[in-house]
């Protein structure tokens, strides 16, 4: 009993060092409680990382770590592993770390109400980075930035609309989707379905996800191959998935690119390489790049100013030849 009383003490004195090292917050937020030490004004960032999934997260976490650097933000970086309750553990954290902001990218849409809530109790307020919440309560965050994920599975599915004007059908399609319940598993395959759905031309024989990762796109593929003898197309719902795949594609004898035509999300460096070899036909870009815009609306939010309730990424897409010539001054 003492033992533990002592460990509690003694977390507790490590709790308010740590809180006055990091300066007192609670002067910048209505709900902090950090009066301790002086405030060296730097803002204090709690930031729940989805994972390491794939080379987009790879390349978004990278953003955010520079632009932290740049805009002289502490960041306090969690790696969820791809999974909600670290991710709510991770917040929970910041929460009692009285950070003065947190920013999150949520592994899956549902399920966050409870410790949102709990953030805007404690008047730390929240940016939503990358991928969307279905709460509908939109006072629990203060903006969200990052992509159309519909748009970008109506962009994929117009070009398979183009590809095969002149095709007699049926095109018979396979998808490999990202982890369940994620933002952009959902918006792509309603924005590819919105195109296509209707059209009777186009069958889509499977569609399963593949977690966003190479080795469960690969997997996924090679199930999807043993089963289908006739694919035309595949739909991986990012580059990685599409990279895992073209592996199961090879390894059952045909050609990625020829055989079977792939279009995917995301163009980072690795997927346009595939673009430009011939192996993937079309790629939807979708920017990892968000750091810089995040820490911009962060400062925002810390100083009380208004910032939009969403901040859209700019993005286009690339075929073969285009990616050809983007390719020498691709950053990630
Ligand atoms: O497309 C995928 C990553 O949320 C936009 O997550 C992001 C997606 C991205 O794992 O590669």
């Amino acid at each position: 009993m003492l033992r533990k009383m002592s460990a509690v003490v003694l977390g507790g004195v490590l709790v308010a060092a740590t809180l006055a090292a990091c300066g007192g917050e609670g002067s910048r937020n209505s709900g902090g409680g950090a009066a301790a030490g002086k405030d060296d004004g730097k803002i204090v960032m709690g930031f729940s990382q989805v994972g390491a999934e794939s080379g987009w997260r790879t390349a978004n976490t990278k953003s955010v770590q520079d632009s932290a650097r740049e805009a002289g933000i502490e960041l306090k970086f969690s790696d969820a592993q791809q999974k909600q309750e670290n991710q709510i553990k991770a917040i929970r954290t910041f929460i009692s770390q009285k950070v003065d902001i947190i920013a999150f990218s949520p592994v899956v849409e549902s399920g966050w109400d409870t410790v949102l809530k709990e953030a805007k109790d404690a008047g730390i307020p929240v940016i939503l980075t990358d991928r969307a919440v279905d709460s509908p309560d939109k006072t629990l965050y203060k903006t969200f930035i990052g992509s159309d994920f519909v748009v970008e599975g109506t962009k994929a599915g117009e070009w398979v609309k183009k590809e095969f004007a002149s095709a007699a059908g049926p095109v018979n399609m396979v998808e490999l989707q990202g982890n369940t319940g994620a933002a952009p598993a959902i918006d792509r395959k309603e924005g590819f379905a919105s195109v296509l759905g209707s059209d009777p031309k186009f069958k889509m024989l499977a569609s399963q996800p593949g977690d966003f990762t190479r080795v469960k796109g690969k997997e996924v593929m090679e199930a999807f191959l043993r089963a289908n003898k006739d694919i035309d197309l595949l739909y991986a719902h990012n580059d990685d998935m599409g990279l895992g795949a073209i592996e199961a594609i090879e390894a059952a004898g045909k050609k990625p690119g020829v055989d079977i035509k792939i279009v995917t999300v995301d163009a980072v460096k690795d997927g346009m390489q595939a673009l430009a070899d011939g192996k993937i036909n079309f790629i939807v870009e979708c920017s990892p790049l968000l750091g810089p815009q995040l820490m911009e609306l962060a400062k925002k939010v810390v100083a009380g100013e208004t910032v939009p309730e969403r901040v859209l990424t700019e993005e286009t897409t690339f075929t073969q030849e285009q990616a050809k010539a983007a390719l020498p001054d691709r950053k990630y």
